[in-house]
């Protein structure tokens, strides 16, 4: 177990905070994420995560929305590109997860979940992505959810690209079956189990997050504060980690540079208010 400051992250991690670009590169070098996220009522979830993932410094990002609601969408940053899944109509629960993975071809990293909503038939339509997606993966909210109704999620194929779930302590009961309450009382081996038992990397979230990769390390977020209970701060965070990934950072190297970045980013913008209670999710993707 070890606490996750910066010199953990250089020694331990081999993160090289201070990494500078080549002069000769170009967008291509940095790689090109993409975002399924957002619905009707929550399309901001899809809007935080892929402007986080933009301000984690990849290439590109595309958000991969129902196409239904794309005239909904406003005032998303114009680098932002979007590529509309056919949906009838009917939202994500009309979609065919096939088309997903075709957009996946050619990009370096997935995040699925941030306002997506549920549907019937959704965890079968998460496996496919989860079975056939053979670039890192980021899964969220509502993607978390749908592993914790999976019939037989343990035996579901491990995936053998970094793959990293993004729970906060409520996500965590639902996946594991512990209710919140122990969950929150044994963080460290609440991560720890379900990293190992299902051979994933876990960020488990709120104060102090636990990041824990299926060998049994456990890293212990040192920045971040409590202004940052704010509704999107989980879905920049994803965004944040799956462009980390698509840079080609391991598992627990995004998820504990992420984790620690997204909780910097929230001092500063804390900092920068009256009180921390004014912080809203946009002001750490401004930080970052
Ligand atoms: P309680 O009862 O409040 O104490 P849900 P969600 C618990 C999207 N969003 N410590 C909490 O406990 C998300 O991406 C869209 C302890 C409650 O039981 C999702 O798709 C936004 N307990 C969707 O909304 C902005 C904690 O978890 C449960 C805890 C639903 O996600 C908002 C609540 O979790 C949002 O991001 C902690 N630190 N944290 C948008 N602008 O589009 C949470 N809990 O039911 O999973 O609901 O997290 O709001
Ligand atoms: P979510 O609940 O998915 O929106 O995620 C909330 C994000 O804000 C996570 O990254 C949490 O770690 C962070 N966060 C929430 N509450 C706190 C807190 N009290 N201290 C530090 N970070 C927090
Ligand atoms: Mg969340």
């Amino acid at each position: 177990t070890y606490e996750a400051d910066e010199s953990v992250l250089v020694s331990r991690l081999g993160v090289d905070p201070g990494k500078e670009r080549a002069a000769d590169t170009h967008k291509g070098t940095y790689g090109h994420v993409l975002v399924a996220a957002g619905s009707r009522a929550m399309s901001g979830a899809g809007l935080l995560s892929s402007a986080a993932a933009l301000r984690g410094g990849c290439g590109l990002v595309s958000w991969a929305v129902p196409d239904s609601i794309i005239a909904t969408l406003g005032g998303r940053p114009p680098e932002l590109m979007l590529a509309g899944v056919q949906d009838g109509g009917g939202g994500w629960s009309a979609t065919d997860p096939e088309e997903l993975l075709a957009l996946s071809q050619g990009k370096q990293a997935l995040v699925v979940g941030p306002g997506m909503g549920r549907w019937k038939g959704d965890s079968a339509w998460l496996r496919t992505i989860w079975q056939r997606a053979e670039i890192p993966l980021v899964l969220d909210a509502d993607a978390l959810n749908m592993i914790a109704d999976a019939e037989g999620f343990a035996s579901w194929p491990v995936r053998q690209a970094p793959t990293v779930f993004t729970p906060h302590p409520g996500e965590m009961a639902r996946l594991s079956g512990i209710p919140t309450r122990e969950v929150q009382r044994n963080r460290i081996d609440a991560a720890r189990q379900y990293a190992a038992k299902h051979k994933v990397t876990l960020a488990l979230k709120g104060a102090r997050t636990v990041c824990a990769e299926p060998g049994g390390d456990v890293y212990i977020n040192v920045t971040g504060n409590a202004g940052m209970a704010t509704g999107g701060a989980g879905d920049v965070l994803a965004g944040l980690i799956g462009s980390l990934l698509a840079q080609g950072l391991t598992g627990i190297q995004a998820a504990v540079t992420g984790v620690y970045r997204h909780g910097e980013a929230g001092d500063r913008a804390a900092a920068n208010r009256h009180s921390p209670a004014s912080l809203i999710a946009s002001d750490i993707i401004f930080e970052l």
